[in-house]
């Protein structure tokens, strides 16, 4: 999103993705803005990036400065499901979807000299490419590995954009996770998938497939998984150390708005402690500015998060993704206060992009930002983290007071930054 150094940056799949896609006569290298200052220039044929809504603007910027009259740019990732036309301001070729099915037929075109101007990734070709995880990365990344066996997520929720890149949910074959993480040198393991949980049948398949790795991971899950003992039992004895949940909002207002259905059917205080029973740390997520939403969401919401002893959060501010429902409403009821805001000049990280109904967009804007801070002061860190026997186990001490420490430094460093530098792009505001 930025050229600053970012703490909180993971290892990202798409290189092992990418290097096991690219035939061996290419020769590749990987760079990660994140966690590496770029080079002035690249001496390189193809050029590609991965672009998600955030980052579009940064791409947008290095792609002007590494155009030379000879080199193909090239740009995939998230943004493109939605903003191929955008892209291809600034880029020869999109590639839309998944790299696989896509990459190998744009670099064979480019061999060839002509290269298309869209490639459009094909949702049923299965996960089955091979993932070469070796000796890409110049970063450590915290000795965290990230894999993923999932793609796509069941739900539907408004404000969200997977929808807008995976209409069905694929798996890759269990036995190939488990060579995947058996080759895998990190003893900790991240699953990206959006909901590890697709349904009970392949969840406990793939738990007791985990349990001779004895790695240690964390993944994502939705409220149904977090009512069920035998899963979660099982969760913790393969490995299981942390669970990120989407709890979204406390209003029921809120959350029919958002169609998250498989929390209006949900008991938060007892679900949560559910999951502590089983030894689990928890990353609950909230959005806020809702039309459900009033004045007093951040307060409640906050002393619902603290009272929870939940040991990590995000409060972000409902934000208009490109493609999503959302955005289509606000557009729709002229309630955006930008119509690009991830271009636009104007527009800083955090604030809010869109006329919230029953608030200011500074109110939206700064209720979160206190709520962030006051989440991650040192005060409310150790409330937290003595106020919850479970935050005592092995390893869970260690990721609570790590995860506390990163968010609350990348919180401060993040807001109220320009996304990605001056585009002068006229159209965003
Ligand atoms: C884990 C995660 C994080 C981690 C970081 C992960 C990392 N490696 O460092 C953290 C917590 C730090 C994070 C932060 C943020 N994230 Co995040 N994150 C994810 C999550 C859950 C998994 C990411 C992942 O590994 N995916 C798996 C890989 C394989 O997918 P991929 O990179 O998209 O690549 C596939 C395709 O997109 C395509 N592709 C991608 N790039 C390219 C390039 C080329 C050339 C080609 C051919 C293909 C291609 O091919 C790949 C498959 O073959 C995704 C959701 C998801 N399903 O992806 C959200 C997601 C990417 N995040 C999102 C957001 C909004 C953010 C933040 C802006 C949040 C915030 N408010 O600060 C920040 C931005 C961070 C940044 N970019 O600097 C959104 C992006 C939406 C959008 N329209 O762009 C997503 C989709 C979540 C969502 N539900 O909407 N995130
Ligand atoms: S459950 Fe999570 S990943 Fe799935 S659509 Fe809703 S917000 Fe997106």
């Amino acid at each position: 999103m930025f050229d600053h150094i970012s703490s909180d940056a993971m290892k990202p799949i798409l290189f092992g993705i990418l290097k096991g896609l690219t035939p061996e006569r290419f020769q590749i290298e990987f760079y990660d803005e994140r966690t590496d200052k770029l080079p002035e220039c690249i001496d390189a044929d193809v050029i590609a990036f991965s672009v998600e809504t955030f980052t579009a603007k940064r791409a947008y910027i290095m792609a002007k400065r590494y155009r030379t009259p000879t080199n193909i740019i090239a740009m995939g990732g998230f943004h493109a499901s939605v903003m191929a036309d955008e892209m291809l301001r600034y880029a020869d070729t999109v590639l839309v979807g998944d790299a696989e099915g896509t990459w190998e037929r744009f670099l064979t075109d480019c061999e060839s000299g002509k290269p298309k101007r869209k490639y459009i990734a094909d949702e049923s070709t299965p996960l089955t490419a091979l993932f070469d995880d070796g000796a890409t990365y110049k970063h450590r990344y915290y000795g965290i590995g990230v894999h993923q066996l999932s793609r796509g997520c069941k739900f539907n929720c408004g404000f969200c954009s997977i929808k807008t890149m995976y209409k069905c949910v694929r798996r890759k074959p269990v036995d190939m996770i488990v060579r995947e993480l058996s080759a895998a040198k990190e003893k900790i393991i991240f699953f990206a998938d959006d909901n590890i949980f697709y349904d009970r049948q392949s969840a406990v398949e793939l738990f007791r497939a985990l349990i001779p790795l004895k790695k240690k991971w964390a993944c994502q899950i939705s409220m149904d998984a977090a009512r069920d003992d035998e899963l979660l039992t099982l969760m913790k004895k393969s490995g299981c150390f942390l669970v990120l949940m989407g709890f979204e909002s406390l209003s029921r207002e809120s959350l029919a708005e958002m169609h998250k259905a498989a929390n209006l059917a949900s008991d938060y205080d007892a679900l949560i402690q559910n999951i502590y029973r089983h030894g689990l740390l928890l990353y609950g997520t909230f959005v806020l500015g809702c039309d459900g939403d009033r004045a007093d969401v951040f307060e409640k919401t906050y002393e619902f998060a603290v009272r929870n002893k939940i040991a990590v959060t995000n409060f972000n501010p409902l934000i208009p993704m490109p493609g999503t429902e959302v955005y289509a409403r606000m557009e729709r009821e002229g309630r955006l206060r930008y119509r690009k805001w991830w271009l636009s000049d104007r527009y800083r990280y955090g604030e809010t992009a869109f006329v919230p109904k029953h608030m200011s967009p500074e109110d939206l804007q700064n209720g979160c930002l206190k709520m962030r801070t006051d989440f991650y002061s040192l005060g409310c860190i150790f409330k937290r983290l003595f106020g919850n026997k479970y935050n005592f186990l092995p390893l869970n001490l260690f990721v609570f007071m790590a995860a506390n420490l990163i968010s609350g430094k990348e919180i401060k460093k993040k807001q109220g930054q320009m996304l990605g530098g001056v585009l002068g792009e006229t159209d965003a505001d």
